[in-house]
């Protein structure tokens, strides 16, 4: 059994994903959005389900909220609520993609009345910062076009900072926006924000409060995106990850699920590039369980990302320094092959009990009853989701 020396484990201990409050709403595609017995019908309800991932995992202090999914009178008791369940508020989403008046556009539209609104929405997340104490503000635009002549790409670019400024410069003072980028979708021939380039560029003319998002789903086929971690962390611009996986688009699929060996490659330059557990770079995931059930599909996801990190962290720097000085090709290749091929998820059962936790936290999770009870308490009201 591989064992896993007590420096790997103290840093997994350390470790935080922080949970979408989406991924316990409906969702779904544009052909259909299936409703889930049990399916939160408020924030409150979205909180309490992510409270029991960490509960079992012991990985997932905070969770991030979406605005205006997860709209409330009082996020003051919103944040008593979820302090109440052992969890934090943490990064703040904006929403300007589902508003008619953003058809072409919000902070990049011609209109500057349009560019007014989608302004005061994020001055609106800012003061909703205030009250959760979250300290990051997450903006990702579906700003782009369609044809090719549609939009002016130059003048689009100039207004997108412009209005950057001006939210950026309402941050507090240990508050910072993270520029989510992706390369299509809901725009079809060019969006605003595509690459981590443009990302990169838009967020270095603010300041240092502004930093990167990288979403691991939106990336045209074949990106390297290890390559871009190492980048980024290596430029101090890497702010936060949206995990999840996929096997085509942006398909928002469990962490891991489509393609472990690219989560350990990714987390294997997180490590070398001094991003883990560094309180710079946000672990959150972004995934929908479409099919699935919700609280088991994160508390998989949280447990993938760990195996992942547990089995990177064993990789055996020195041998692979030595066999990369020396040309060693093969050599090197099978240092990393061989911690990916570590099977850490005994050591980590066993380590698990030894924290009072469940060494099953999916088999803990399923034999505790609370999927059934909420799927008999929450009768009546309106699902949440995307939508709502
Ligand atoms: C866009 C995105 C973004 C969120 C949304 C839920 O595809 O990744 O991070 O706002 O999903
Ligand atoms: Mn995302």
């Amino acid at each position: 059994m591989t064992t896993l020396p007590p420096a790997t484990l103290q840093q997994l201990e350390l470790q935080a994903i922080e949970l979408p409050s989406w991924a316990f709403g409906n969702s779904g595609t544009r052909f259909k959005v299936f409703t889930t017995p049990g399916t939160p019908r408020d924030p409150y309800e979205k909180i309490a389900d992510a409270a029991q991932v960490n509960l079992f995992t012991g990985l997932a202090p905070s969770v991030a909220l979406h605005i205006p999914w997860d709209k409330v009178d009082s996020y003051d008791e919103l944040r008593t609520h979820a302090e109440g369940l052992g969890v934090t508020l943490g990064t703040i989403n904006s929403n300007t993609f589902q508003d008619d008046d953003y058809k072409f556009g919000a902070l990049t539209h011609e209109d500057a009345g349009i560019r007014r609104k989608a302004i005061d929405h994020h001055l609106e997340c800012i003061d909703i910062m205030d009250s959760t104490g979250s300290r990051d503000l997450k903006i990702w635009l579906a700003d782009g076009s369609n044809y090719p002549g549609q939009a002016d790409l130059r003048g689009r670019q100039e207004r997108l900072h412009e209005s950057l400024q001006e939210i950026y410069a309402r941050l507090g003072e240990n508050q910072r926006l993270a520029l989510e980028y992706k390369f299509f979708e809901p725009a079809f021939y060019h969006t605003d924000v595509p690459d981590w380039g443009t990302s990169y560029v838009q967020v270095v003319a603010l300041g240092k409060k502004a930093m990167v998002c990288l979403d691991t789903g939106h990336h045209a086929p074949g990106t390297n995106i290890e390559f871009i971690v190492m980048q980024l962390l290596r430029l101090g611009k890497l702010g936060s990850f949206d995990f999840n996986s996929r096997f085509y688009a942006d398909d928002d699929l469990i962490v891991g699920a489509a393609d472990p060996f690219q989560l350990f490659r990714i987390i294997f330059e997180v490590i070398r590039g001094g991003g883990f557990n560094n309180p710079d770079v946000a672990f959150m995931l972004d995934q929908c369980h479409n099919v699935e059930k919700k609280i088991p599909g994160q508390v998989r996801s949280v447990l993938n990302v760990q195996e992942m990190t547990a089995r990177s962290l064993l990789v055996d720097h020195d041998a692979l320094r030595t066999a990369q000085l020396s040309g060693d090709v093969l050599a090197a290749n099978a240092v990393l092959m061989d911690a990916f091929y570590s099977d850490v998820r005994p050591a980590l059962a066993e380590w698990r009990e030894s924290r009072g936790l469940a060494a099953d936290p999916m088999a803990a999770f399923a034999a505790s009853g609370y999927q059934e009870k909420i799927e008999a308490d929450r009768i009546g009201g309106l699902q949440a989701g995307w939508g709502a």
